[in-house]
């Protein structure tokens, strides 16, 4: 039997509805799970979130990529530096978490943290990659690396686009015919009024709003079957997220 591939949307620190969508699966020994980023950075259990990830890629196959909110966090974590733009946009939650946290697990985060990778790219030739990328070549000739956890312009060319060309077109975007698949998240889909991940030409976006008014999802990536959580906001009810 083909082994299970799941990928995982931002979570943003929603521990809680992390848990809720592992804790309804029939977990296998092989399954291998694909996180998209921005782990961290919203809801109360940032550091809580990367401790129980860390526990989980003992015990199963985990692709971790690297998210903006991944970044500004490790960055704060080696360097003590923290932006007025980080700490709005949940960098205050998250060094709230931290306190709990003692100097042993700190440096464990720090290795988690800088072992994560730009992007991912598996043996059927399937992009995972937390924003996208802008070279027609691809991620790996990205002149900024930091667009590959902060542009969104894959995503707005592949809405804009709103594509039934046929790849054959000359206007087809080279870009999307170098993967068989990508897989993004960073754009949360609630912008588009939806709540489920929205799949346009080859491309998915896995960031259903955890860490606002929206769910957590996990998708299994042959089968196109999504596991969702509750309402983030509603496991977290005396809290505000990023809203
Ligand atoms: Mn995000």
């Amino acid at each position: 039997m083909k082994t299970r591939t799941f990928v995982i949307g931002d979570i943003h620190g929603g521990l809680k509805a992390l848990k809720q969508v592992i804790d309804t699966m029939d977990l296998l020994k092989d399954d291998t799970f694909i996180f998209l980023g921005d782990l961290v950075d919203g809801w109360s259990e940032s550091a809580q979130t990367i401790q129980y990830l860390i526990n989980f890629s003992k015990k199963y196959n985990c692709v971790f990529i690297k998210g903006n909110h991944d970044l500004l966090c490790k960055d704060w974590l080696v360097k003590g530096e923290s932006s007025s733009l980080w700490l709005k946009h949940g960098g205050v939650e998250t060094i709230e978490s931290y306190r709990l946290i003692n100097k042993e697990n700190k440096i464990e985060h720090i290795r988690f943290f800088e072992e994560m990778d730009d992007y991912y790219i598996d043996s059927e030739n399937r992009l995972f990659i937390h924003a996208g990328f802008t070279s027609m070549y691809g991620p790996e000739k990205e002149f900024y690396k930091s667009n590959l956890s902060w542009d969104r312009t894959l995503w707005e060319m592949v809405v804009a686009l709103d594509i039934n060309l046929s790849e054959d077109s000359v206007f087809y975007p080279k870009r999307l015919k170098l993967f068989k698949e990508i897989y993004i998240g960073h754009t949360p889909t609630t912008d588009l009024g939806s709540l489920l991940p929205i799949n346009k030409a080859n491309l998915w976006n896995l960031d259903t709003a955890a860490a606002f008014k929206g769910k957590l999802s996990i998708m299994n990536i042959d089968t196109k079957e999504i596991q969702q959580s509750d309402f983030v906001y509603e496991l977290y009810p005396d809290e505000k997220g990023r809203n």
